[in-house]
C-alpha cells in the first residue's frame, strides 16, 4: 500500500492538560512520519469552516466553543494507511467506547473534549491538510 497522507490535531483539552509530547511520541512510535506541524489558536470562523459537514448537529455551538478555547496542534501525518491507521490510534469519538491503548482512551474527558482530530477519508484529508498547510510547509 502507498504512503498516504492525514490530518491530526491535537485539541485545546489535550494541549492544555500537557499532553502534546505524550501525543506525538505515541504517533511517532506507531510509524507515522511528521510531513507537518504548528502551534494555532482556531478563530470561531475558522473553527466553523473546517467542521462545516457537522452545523447541522446539536454539537456544533459547543464543538466551536471547545476547538477555540486554547491553543491546537496541527499534524501532517504520513504512513501507510494513514488514514484509516490514525482513526485506530484515536479511538472511538466518545473515549467511552475507545479501545485499550489508543489516544483517546487515555487521554480524553468526554465525547466533545476528545484529545484528537483525524481526517475520516482519504478524499477528507486531501481537504484538511491544505486547510491549516501550504505546499512549502510540508516537508
Ligand atoms: P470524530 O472526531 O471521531 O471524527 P465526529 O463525529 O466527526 O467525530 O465529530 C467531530 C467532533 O465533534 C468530535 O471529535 C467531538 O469533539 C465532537 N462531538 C461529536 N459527537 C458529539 C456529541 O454527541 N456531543 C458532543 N460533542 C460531540
Ligand atoms: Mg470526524
Amino acid at each position: 500500500m502507498a504512503l498516504e497522507r492525514t490530518l491530526g490535531i491535537i485539541k485545546p483539552d489535550a494541549v492544555a492538560g500537557g499532553h502534546i509530547g505524550e501525543i506525538i511520541a505515541i504517533t511517532e512510535q506507531n510509524g507515522f512520519r511528521i510531513r507537518g506541524a504548528k502551534m494555532l489558536r482556531l478563530s470561531q470562523s475558522e473553527t466553523e469552516a473546517f467542521y462545516e459537514v457537522h452545523r447541522q448537529r446539536p454539537f456544533f455551538a459547543g464543538l466551536v466553543k471547545f476547538m477555540t478555547e486554547g491553543p491546537v496542534i496541527v499534524l501532517a501525518l504520513e504512513r501507510e494507511d494513514a488514514v484509516a491507521q490514525w482513526r485506530e490510534l484515536m479511538g472511538a469519538t466518545n473515549p467511552g467506547n475507545a479501545a485499550e491503548g489508543t489516544i483517546r482512551k487515555r487521554f480524553a474527558e468526554n465525547i466533545e473534549r476528545n484529545s484528537v482530530h483525524g481526517s475520516d477519508a482519504p478524499e477528507t484529508a486531501a481537504q484538511e491538510i491544505p486547510f491549516f498547510f501550504s505546499g512549502a510547509e510540508l516537508l
